[in-house]
């Protein structure tokens, strides 16, 4: 199932107007520092948006921004077993960005597979 929809941006609480004017409700602020970011969760009717806003220049957010400016991210797909989808994407050939699950908002355990093998889409799946 989709979990949420992640967009970069350089200034979330800018970003968050928009949505909030759409009738999303933010339901947290938290800061990551495992993935050098905070994010900024807005839900309506069960649609989950994700704002980045890097804390780094060195974080992965921050580069995409600088590479591709600010837009959509990835999406994020919940799995019931990381390491079980990790296994068997890994044995069809699909690579992921860390070999192990990292840590992610929310105490969810999280991976992502490679806009290169997700058709130009940077696919986190998450637990
Ligand atoms: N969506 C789609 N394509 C992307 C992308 C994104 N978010 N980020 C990079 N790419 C593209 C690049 O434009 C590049 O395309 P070309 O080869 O056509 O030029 C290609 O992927 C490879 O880029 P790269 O230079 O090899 O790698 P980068 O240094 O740009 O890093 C990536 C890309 C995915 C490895 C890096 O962003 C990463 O490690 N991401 C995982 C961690 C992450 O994104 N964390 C933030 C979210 C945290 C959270 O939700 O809590």
């Amino acid at each position: 199932m989709l979990d949420h929809i992640a967009i970069a941006t350089r200034d979330a609480t800018a970003m968050r107007k928009l949505y909030e004017l759409i009738g999303f409700e933010v339901h947290k602020v938290e800061e990551v520092p495992s993935q050098k970011v905070v994010a900024t969760f807005l839900e309506l009717h069960g649609v989950h948006v994700e704002l980045l806003e890097p804390t780094s220049d060195d974080s992965a957010v921050a580069k995409a921004i600088a590479k591709r400016g600010e837009g959509l991210h990835h999406l994020a797909f919940k799995v019931p077993s990381l390491a079980e989808a990790m296994q068997r994407l890994r044995a069809q050939g699909y690579g992921f960005i860390y070999d192990e699950p990292q840590p992610g908002a929310g105490g969810k355990k999280i991976n992502f597979i490679h806009p290169r093998d997700g058709g130009g889409v940077l696919v986190e799946l998450c637990e």
